[in-house]
């Protein structure tokens, strides 16, 4: 990455070292930085020549992108961008400029309402009196219980520390500033205090064509404790958290990070053969969710290809020919 850097505005850069470093985090914020620093590039660059403007903004794209593998409304975001600029053929740099900042304000804002609207949609399928259970810590998952808060609905709130990170202590501080009564618990102690909980409201970074949700490490544990304990569970995520690469059979990269994030450095320098694994994200699949929260509304998890058709404009007739193609292929490699 440092043939990159010194390319780019120290803005944009900063942007990218806040993702990785996850001083930015939750799929939604940086979606929403991703849109920013894009805008930010093509604010900063100096120059008329528009061939080296539309080079300089797909590389700040690729570079911006690749801060995260696991939450596709990175990648969203930047695509929501950049085919709008490739789409429009600017004629200058000025008119490129301005796609570019028009486009990702665009998205941010959209972002934003995204959130709200899921929260109000979401409250609706919380009834009164509901004590809900939480994960990480999820913007989206946040408004929802918030929402149903204002509305007299749940007073009480269930939230995981999420280790090794703890954000479950950010949640703790938003939904206690709400007014609710927060009980922090540890992440082993799920299936103990899943008795006590009538709803799962969760987040997500990635959403698959076949409906399985990609969320913090854990969430596929809560879940399972949920459906033995007969918990609903929803997740709550904006429609570009579904990622398009799954229609055709795309797997989601799981991050995996320092093993520094799980025991310190001295300790694995003093126990040498003892190997340290950190995956952050996990996946719960369709038949554990009883329905995914978007801006666009309520959907069964098994409905996700839908939202895929209607954003992407894919007709049921394409997915199944790239389906069918994709099976022929593995047919061939079998021969
Ligand atoms: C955050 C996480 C959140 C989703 C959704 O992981 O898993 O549940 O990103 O968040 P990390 P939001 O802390 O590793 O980024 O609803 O805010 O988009």
């Amino acid at each position: 990455m440092g043939v990159y850097r010194a390319k780019f505005p120290s803005e944009v850069t900063r942007i990218r070292e806040d993702i990785r470093v996850m001083r930015i985090r939750g799929a939604g914020k940086i979606a929403r930085a991703g849109a920013e620093a894009l805008a930010i590039a093509a604010e900063l660059y100096r120059g008329d020549d528009l061939a080296g403007f539309l080079k300089y903004i797909e590389d700040v794209a690729d570079y911006v992108r690749s801060a995260r593998p696991t939450a596709v409304s990175l990648p969203n975001a930047i695509s929501y961008v950049i085919t709008r600029l490739r789409r429009a053929k600017p004629l200058s740099v000025s008119e490129a400029r301005e796609l570019v900042v028009k486009a990702a304000r665009t998205f941010i804002s959209y972002s934003l309402r995204a959130v709200k609207v899921i929260g109000e949609l979401g409250a609706k399928r919380i009834e009164n009196g509901d004590v809900v259970m939480t994960h990480c810590h999820s913007t989206a998952a946040v408004s929802v219980i918030a929402t149903a808060h204002r509305m007299g609905k749940v007073n009480t709130v269930y939230v995981k520390e999420t280790r090794p990170r703890m954000q479950g202590l950010i949640t703790a501080k938003a939904l206690a500033d709400e007014g609710l009564d927060v009980i922090l618990i540890p992440d082993s102690s799920t299936r103990y205090f899943m008795k006590k909980v009538n709803k799962v409201v969760v987040g997500a970074d990635t959403v698959a064509a076949n409906g399985a949700v990609v969320n913090k490490i854990g969430t596929s544990l809560v879940a399972l404790a949920a459906k033995e304990a007969r918990v609903r569970v929803y997740v709550a995520a904006e429609t570009y958290k579904f990622s398009p690469m799954t229609v055709v059979g795309e797997l989601v990269p799981i991050e995996v990070r320092e093993p520094a994030e799980i025991v310190s450095e001295e300790w694995l320098r003093k126990n040498p053969r003892v190997e340290v694994f950190n995956p952050v994200f996990d996946v719960t699949p369709p038949e554990y969710i009883d329905a995914i929260i978007t801006e666009k509304g309520v959907i069964p998890p098994q409905a996700a290809i839908l939202i895929l058709m209607e954003e992407y404009g894919l007709s049921i007739k394409e997915i199944v020919g790239v389906a069918e193609e994709t099976e022929l292929k593995e047919e061939e490699l079998r021969e």
